[in-house]
């Protein structure tokens, strides 16, 4: 394993500014109120480290009127801010051996994580890491291709460096310690990609498993060859965002798109990736507990049924 045996670090992420919908940033108080993690330490024996507080980042969040668009890009300067700051959280744990488990948030956190645990893991093992994005969406427009300028769909543009910003206050802070590979980038579930986010997986070769891909080939082979793309012993940082999941499954989402996973392929996913042993880090994100208020109570627990799974659960 390339993490220590069963020390997991939490960091929950208040945060909605990637996007325009209130309400995602009350998500990971209700994971963890639904008994997530006492589910972790209980039943699958985590050493479960979380300082008990929601991260909200007020304190680093400048006001809107100080943060005006910047290429088209919605609230830079706050994403940017809150990113930095979790950025370096996630790196702490993560430095130290621990699995990191993010509560999120929209998925703009992502350049928070994943360039945390990307500097890590280069540090402790000097070894590059590999992303697997589970999605509808590709969160890869450039700011120049979106149309939103909404940042939750734009992470991996930064996280790759295929969009840069060299101000320090909008991104300018990711270095090249936090970048990762367009080589070892692996999307599973996509079904809603823009025009420009087309062009940019293909230009730059980026694998991706679309719900076509699944519906022929069924999800394990999907999973296998995802894997396969990454290949052996190469640590994993796994990002969910719960949209991935049929709206079904998990309708409290502020992007839903209908034709997607069940909660049991979502699971699967998860599933295999715990089974490497090199899964080093997970994110879960976009769940919206005020949207659908029948479904939320449905969308929390589909997101625990993943976190468990990607921790080992219900393997025998
Ligand atoms: N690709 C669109 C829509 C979107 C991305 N991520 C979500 N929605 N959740 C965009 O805004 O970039
Ligand atoms: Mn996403
Ligand atoms: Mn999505």
């Amino acid at each position: 394993f390339l993490t220590n045996p069963n020390q997991l670090g939490v960091v929950a992420v208040g945060f909605n500014g990637g996007q325009y919908k209130k309400g995602v940033e009350a998500a990971p108080m209700a994971l963890i109120e639904s008994g997530l993690l006492t589910q972790l330490r209980d039943d699958l024996d985590y050493d479960v480290q979380h300082d008990d507080t929601v991260h909200y980042y007020e304190k680093d969040i400048p006001a809107e009127d100080q943060d005006p668009e910047h290429r088209g890009m919605k609230k830079p300067r706050a994403v940017s801010a809150v990113t930095e700051r979790l950025s370096s959280q996630v790196y702490n744990y993560a430095k130290d051996g621990k699995f990191v488990l993010t509560l999120g948030g929209d998925h703009s956190i992502a350049i928070g994580t994943i360039s945390g645990t990307a500097k890590a893991i280069r540090e402790r093992l000097g070894r590059e890491m590999a992303v697997i994005w589970v999605d509808a969406h590709a969160d890869i427009n450039i700011p120049e291709t979106s149309d939103s300028g909404n940042i939750h769909g734009m992470p991996m543009a930064f996280l790759t460096r295929l969009a840069r910003e060299d101000r320090r206050d909008i991104f300018g802070w990711l270095h090249d310690e936090h970048i990762v590979s367009t080589r070892k980038l692996v999307y599973i579930g996509l079904r809603d990609v823009d025009r420009g986010e087309k062009k940019i997986l293909r230009d730059n070769g980026i694998k991706a498993f679309s719900m076509h891909d699944i519906d022929r080939h069924g999800i394990g082979r999907v999973v296998d060859m995802a894997l396969a793309h990454i290949g052996n012993d190469v640590p994993i940082h796994l990002s969910f965002d719960v949209d991935a999941l049929d709206p079904q499954w998990a309708p409290s989402t502020g992007t839903p798109v209908r034709g997607g996973l069940t909660l049991r392929e979502g699971d699967f996913i998860c599933e295999c990736v715990h089974e490497t042993g090199n899964l080093v880090a997970m994110d879960l994100v976009e769940v919206n507990p005020s949207l659908e208020s029948v479904g939320a109570a449905e969308t929390i627990r589909a997101g625990c049924s993943l976190v468990r799974s990607a921790l080992g659960d219900t393997l025998l």
